[in-house]
């Protein structure tokens, strides 16, 4: 509402459209996005379009400006939905959580980050040094695993290869007390490939940039991405130095010891030289093309060289007699179980991270009865819907994931509306909008649904090539009237890694990396049980996941990309609109008018628009708050426009609430004017 006056800026809020067509609604978000304004509410959701270029809105100042204050008191902005889930949280003991959701590289992680600021800047302020070092270790872990799980990609520079949702919880004063990640499946076959103009994940390069000299020879590596296949085709960046000193920064505010720190170098490096190896055959039998790098390799998983040669060039298998004997692998096998080898660990690695992290910010000795009730803010930050010239199974459990997220969205903002109505007895009104339930249904229904169809193909003994299992998806899912049949390869599904590696990994002398590897000291002839497909292991924490946001107040960040060159100045009409369409937030709209446009506790209402009325000004004498405000309603003439719930006032249409605001806005310097007065005695 702060904005109301400024209409060169467009509307603040999409509910104050004259009408809610797609015409408007994407004329007021291009004026906005040209006029700098890149944020816009839809009653409490933020639409965000990334603006490409840096904006001086985050500061101090800000903060401040949006500190404690009401959503309509400020123009539109992160702050204004994290202040309110803050409040919600502090006020009214709710766990709420902030769910930020668009396509990739529309500006979700950096979003994320403004918000943890915003929450980490306006808590503690008795600069209490136990809460104060939660909040750093909980800032500090966004550089860290954007480190190790963000990646250069076609979309977007810095993308996020990985799902992300951390619960900060807070004591009965509102101040952070801890917290925890959760991660959601790494896309680790970029560890051993990438498409053309992509790069693997930023660590390496940071490693090899950034690392020093003797670090680098320790960990028998040079500083050159070239010399490495798994790195040789991402060009490296100007931030890799500076990045690298940043993290290992962090990893040391976090707490990570310096054995664990170079543990992680190692791994990372281990990687790499792994990368390397080759396999030849000689028509009969396979071997290793570097010894050397074999040698260099044992040296830094500190495991026996000969077992490094073994699991990679053969493999265990238990017979059916129960007898254990060594198969050697084809020369394409042991390059498949090389990739899967470098893949697993850096996955391990990855959640060992974030494990390390979460001992270090789990809320410890919490005692309710003493310091009463533990609330939670969740944000999420996922990987964003994305399409590539070439998908693989990633993409689909990426795209997957946001479809789970949108159907959440949809349940949500209508339940809410619906429920806030019931709660304020008050009529509601029907608008039909989409439900994605049907996709969602086509992936993880059980017995006919992908997932299912893919876990019955992997799991099916001997060999399940991609041809059969896109027949099978033909044959169960053609009548569908959203599948397509289409040739794609789906293999990372099925988790092909070798158990020697695992046990290798167990048997090593470095402690930190046994940790990683537990399931390493299982023998043999205990580990022929089938296990879990990754697509299903994706599926139950995706909707786990949704069960945690669903049980949250949700709060909404709607982030849209305007353009594909990362222009700050171009807004691509069709891909913009195309956005808004899929994310709903017409409908969103639709939804929060058909209802009532504008509603205010009554208390608030009073406060704001008082001094338009003579009899609430500038108290007012009648026995309830309703009253008051339904005398106000009555002189300015809009009763029709209006219901009155038991707690708050709704107002259907934006255009009664713009003439008080616009009379108010009158009467302000006035009654300035008129107290200045008072207080120099001339009246
Ligand atoms: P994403 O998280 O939504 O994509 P990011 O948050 O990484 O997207 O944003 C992509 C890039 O856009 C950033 O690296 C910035 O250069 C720019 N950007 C985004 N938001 C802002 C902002 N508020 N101010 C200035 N620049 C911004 V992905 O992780 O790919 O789905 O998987
Ligand atoms: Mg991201």
């Amino acid at each position: 509402m702060a904005e109301l006056e400024s209409l060169e800026f467009g509307k603040s809020d999409f509910i104050l459209l004259d009408e809610v067509t797609m015409e408007q609604f994407m004329e007021n978000l291009k004026l906005r996005f040209e006029k700098g304004r890149i944020y816009t509410f839809i009653g409490e959701v933020v639409v965000s379009v990334n603006p490409y270029q840096h904006m001086d809105i985050y500061g101090k100042d800000s903060i401040e400006a949006y500190r404690g204050r009401e959503l309509y008191e400020n123009p539109p902005h992160l702050f204004s939905v994290s202040d309110a889930a803050y409040k919600a949280m502090k006020r009214r003991a709710k766990d709420t959580c902030i769910v930020i959701s668009g396509e990739s590289g529309a500006g979700k992680t950096e979003a994320s980050k403004y918000i943890m600021q915003y929450i980490a800047a306006i808590t503690n302020p008795a600069l209490r040094e136990e809460v104060e070092s939660v909040k750093h270790v909980l800032l500090k872990s966004t550089c860290v695993l954007e480190a190790f799980g963000n990646a250069k990609t076609n979309r977007n520079d810095n993308s996020s290869r990985f799902g992300k949702y951390m619960d900060i919880n807070f004591n009965f004063n509102g101040d952070p007390t801890g917290g925890h990640i959760n991660n959601y499946l790494l896309e680790k076959s970029r560890v051993v490939q990438q498409q053309p103009g992509e790069r693997n994940f930023h660590s390496f390069y940071q490693l090899l940039r950034g690392g020093s000299d003797d670090v680098l020879k320790s960990l028998h590596l040079d500083n050159d991405p070239a010399l490495y296949t798994y790195t040789r085709q991402g060009a490296t960046s100007n931030n890799d130095r500076s990045s690298h000193k940043a993290v290992l920064h962090a990893l040391q505010v976090i707490g990570f010891t310096e054995e664990e720190i170079h543990s992680i170098y190692e791994t990372l490096a281990a990687i790499l030289l792994l990368g390397n190896l080759e396999f030849v055959c000689d028509g009969e039998s396979v071997s290793l093309s570097e010894p050397l790098a074999l040698t260099e390799i044992s040296a830094l998983t500190q495991t026996d060289p000969e077992c490094v040669r073994t699991s990679l060039l053969y493999r265990t298998v238990a017979t059916g007699g129960g007898d254990v004997i060594q198969k050697e692998h084809s020369q394409q096998d042991a390059c498949f179980g090389r990739d899967a080898f470098a893949k697993a660990l850096y996955e391990r690695l990855f959640a060992w991270i974030v494990g390390r992290i979460n001992s270090v910010i789990e809320v410890k000795n919490y005692n309710p009865v003493l310091h009463g009730k533990n609330t939670v803010i969740g944000v999420l930050d996922i990987y964003g819907f994305e399409i590539f010239d070439n998908n693989s199974f990633e993409q689909f459990c990426i795209n997957y994931c946001n479809e789970k997220l949108q159907h959440l969205f949809i349940e949500l903002i209508l339940q809410q509306e619906q429920e806030e109505y019931e709660r304020e007895g008050i009529v509601w009104e029907h608008v039909d909008y989409v439900d994605n339930q049907i996709i969602v249904d086509l992936v993880e229904q059980p017995h006919k649904g992908i997932i299912s169809v893919l876990d019955e193909a992997c799991l099916t003994v001997g060999n399940v090539t991609d041809t059969v299992l896109l027949q099978s998806l033909d044959q169960k899912l053609s009548q569908h009237p959203h599948y397509t049949p289409k040739g794609k390869d789906l293999n990372p599904n099925y988790n092909l890694l070798f158990q020697d590696f695992k046990r290798l990994m167990f048997s090593s002398c470095n402690g930190v990396l046994r940790q990683m590897w537990p399931d390493g000291q299982t023998s043999i002839t205990e580990v022929t049980k089938r296990p879990q497909t990754a697509a299903t292991l994706f599926k139950n924490s995706i909707v786990a996941l949704v069960q945690k946001l669903a049980c949250k107040e949700p709060y909404y960040v709607r982030c849209i990309k305007p353009n594909e060159l990362k222009s700050p100045v171009l807004f691509d009409d069709a891909r913009c609109r195309h956005q808004v369409a899929y994310l709903g937030l017409l409908e969103n709209v639709m939804v929060r008018r058909a209802g009532f446009a504008y509603r205010q506790p009554y208390e608030r209402f009073l406060q704001r628009y008082k001094m338009t009325c003579e009899y609430t000004w500038p108290n007012h004498l009648m026995p309830t708050d309703q009253e008051a405000v339904r005398a106000i309603v009555s002189q300015h003439g809009f009763d029709a426009d209006v219901d009155y719930g038991r707690s708050k006032l709704f107002v259907r249409s934006p255009r009664s609430l713009f003439s008080l605001e616009q009379e108010r806005n009158q009467l302000i310097p006035i009654l300035v004017l008129f107290l200045q007065k008072v207080w120099r005695g001339a009246l």
